[in-house]
């Protein structure tokens, strides 16, 4: 019997928390969702159309950084749970411009903790739980063998896993030091619907439906662990209803790939399912192998151990499936993407939804 939940979902309008805001409409009908999200370059209402008008639903434009916002919906929604997702994820750009990721990934953090303590403790309610969801990148870089556990010591090599692992120690400060009800999950890269186009799977398909170069960082043999993001935002789920406080969880797909692999897999499906390019070759002649990522971490590789004999839970897509159905949307979703590449999504609704507490 899944009991009811008011949930604070922060960066529901981003990739996997719109996923997530969509899994809990369709999947939980007893928990309610307060979505809080700056609406960066990231967040796109457009995610989360479907949720408009649905009475278990709220969306509040705000600043995870404020902390009269976060404090105000904390008491105005007798918020029990949050699954904070709100974060800068962008390896490259927090190379290229690291004080945003500073600031969010890590103030914003402080500020919902803060909130969670003041409005939750000294005795908090035995449902409260405060779900940090966080990344493998974290552990550093593995070589040729082994996995990544809850155990791997932290070794963040980009501003942007330095910042979520800054921001996974102050979630465990706060239950070590004031008994706050926390949890934290670690996943590898995901894929599906709403993935900005910037990162790899997106960006290759978007070049590929142009006919433009696909870029491969590197000799393109860096390995990630892909996971479908309907499985993460399951995941998340499970660890909210049976996980224990204080303790992280690793998740994975178990499904390690070559970039070059990855790539290579989309412009042959690509290929098949609208045909060659117009001059006549297949897609696979658009790959450029371009300049390096700086400090870029060569393999990620998940052992997911504890969360599938503790929690129960096991990825059910596998990647052959999982990116039919990513390159489908897609297809099916080419304004979508066209909207946010000229920038048109950014229009769309942020006055109408606009909320002050
Ligand atoms: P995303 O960049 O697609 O979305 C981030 C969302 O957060 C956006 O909607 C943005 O508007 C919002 N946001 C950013 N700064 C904010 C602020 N200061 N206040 C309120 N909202 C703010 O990110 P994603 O890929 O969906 O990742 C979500 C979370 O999952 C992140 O914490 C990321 O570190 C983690 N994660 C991502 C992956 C992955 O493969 N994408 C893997 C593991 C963990
Ligand atoms: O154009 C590209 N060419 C390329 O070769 C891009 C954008 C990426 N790459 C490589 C870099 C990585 O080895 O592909 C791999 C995947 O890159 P990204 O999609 O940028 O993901 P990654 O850097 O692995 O980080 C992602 O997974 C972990 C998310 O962006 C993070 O938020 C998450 O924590």
């Amino acid at each position: 019997m899944k009991k009811s939940r008011t949930v604070l979902v922060t960066g529901g309008c981003g990739f996997i928390g719109a996923n997530f805001v969509h899994l809990l409409l369709d999947e939980y009908p007893d928990w309610q969702v307060i979505n809080l999200d700056k609406l960066t370059y990231a967040g796109n209402l457009e995610n989360l159309r479907d949720a408009t008008g649905n009475e278990r639903y709220r969306f509040i434009k705000g600043d995870i950084c404020d902390g009269s916002i976060v404090d105000g919906i904390f008491r105005e929604y007798g918020i029990d749970t949050v699954v904070h997702f709100a974060a800068e994820s962008h390896v490259d750009r927090s190379i290229t411009g690291p004080a945003d990721f500073i600031q969010t990934n890590i103030v914003g953090t402080f500020t919902l903790l803060e909130a969670a303590r003041k409005s939750w403790m000294p005795r908090a309610d035995s449902q409260a739980v405060f779900l940090h969801v966080s990344t493998d990148e974290v552990y550093g870089s593995l070589g040729e063998t082994g996995y990544f556990s809850e155990t791997t010591s932290y070794d963040p090599r980009s501003p942007y896993s330095a910042s979520k692992a800054s921001s996974d120690h102050l979630v465990s400060a706060y239950f070590h030091t004031y008994g706050l009800p926390v949890r934290i999950t670690n996943c590898s890269n995901n894929y599906g619907p709403y993935q900005f186009p910037e990162k790899l799977i997106p960006l290759i398909f978007h070049n590929c439906m142009g006919g433009r170069e696909l870029p491969v960082y590197g000799d393109g043999k860096n390995v990630r662990d892909w996971l479908y993001v309907k499985d993460h935002c399951e995941a998340i789920a499970q660890v909210v209803q049976k996980g224990k406080n204080g303790r992280s969880y690793n998740i994975g797909g178990n499904n390690e790939k070559e970039n070059i692999e990855v790539v290579g897999l989309i412009c042959d499906i690509l290929d098949r399912k609208i045909g060659l390019l117009p001059t006549g070759e297949c897609r696979r002649t658009l790959i450029r192998f371009v300049k390096d990522r700086l400090g870029h971490d060569r393999r990620y590789a998940i052992d997911a151990g504890r969360i599938r004999d503790e929690i129960g839970w096991q990825p059910q897509v596998r990647f052959e499936e999982g990116i039919e159905r990513t390159i489908d949307w897609y297809l099916a979703n080419t304004d979508w993407v066209s909207n946010v590449v000229d920038g048109s999504y950014r229009k769309y609704y942020e006055k109408m939804y606009e909320h002050r507490l």
